[in-house]
């Protein structure tokens, strides 16, 4: 039989919920447990595609809400032969933000329904599992300011935190979510926990498709 895959594992949440920092804790300890792990994030920035979206956010350039939509869509696709190769080679793929951030924040526009920003992410590689960072808007202001970002304001973000609460709602996603008003340690040992058993799970599994 071929090497056992690699799982898919997607953290999620608002800004300021650590992602980012959760994400290299959790491929730096599946690495020290033999356990090959590589991290990638969403928007990957270094694509020609990628470039696009950076500028956008940077504003630096001004884009159409769809057009962009479908530009996020397009960073993920353009990297899913490489997510599949990595996952069918037995490396577990840790991602920080997925196509939960892409419905989000387009549906968090007037004028964008969760349905019509589903569509380009349908057939997706399907994540194993989906770690929501859940921090309150209170938590997330002690946490410093936004910063200088598209996206980054209070109000928008309080619209994107209730379009992942309906996002949640979808059963066929295994949603898991972490309590990230915790210490560092103490999130990262609850998602350490959820990802050695998707891991397990996946390893007997063939990767799913998502939405579909
Ligand atoms: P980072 O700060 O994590 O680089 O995110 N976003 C992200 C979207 O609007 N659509 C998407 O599909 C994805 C993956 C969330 C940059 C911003 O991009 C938003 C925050
Ligand atoms: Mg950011």
């Amino acid at each position: 039989m071929a090497c056992k895959r690699g799982a898919l594992i997607v953290l999620e949440g608002v800004d300021k919920a650590g992602k980012t920092t959760q994400c290299n804790r959790l491929v730096q300890a599946l690495q020290q447990s033999g356990r090959p792990a590589e991290m990638m994030r969403f928007p990957d920035r270094t694509t020609t595609i990628g470039k696009l979206i950076s500028a956008y956010l940077e504003k630096k350039s001004d884009l159409e809400d769809h057009t962009v939509h479908l530009l996020f869509s397009a960073n993920r696709w353009e990297l899913v032969p490489l997510m599949k190769k990595k996952l069918e080679q037995g490396i577990t793929l840790v991602v920080d933000r997925y196509a939960f951030s892409g419905v989000a924040f387009t549906s968090a526009k007037p004028g964008f329904c969760l349905d019509w920003c589903k569509q380009p992410d349908v057939g997706l590689p399907k994540p194993d599992l989906v770690m929501f960072l859940q921090l309150s808007p209170a938590e997330a202001a002690l946490r410093g300011q936004f910063g200088e970002e598209r996206y980054e304001t209070s109000v928008f973000q309080r619209t994107v935190q209730q379009k992942f609460e309906q996002l949640m709602k979808d059963p066929s996603v295994n949603w898991q979510v972490i309590d990230a008003a915790q210490g560092v340690d103490e999130v990262h040992n609850d998602i350490t926990s959820h990802s050695l058993n998707a891991i397990n799970i996946a390893q007997n599994l063939p990767l799913g498709e998502l939405w579909k």
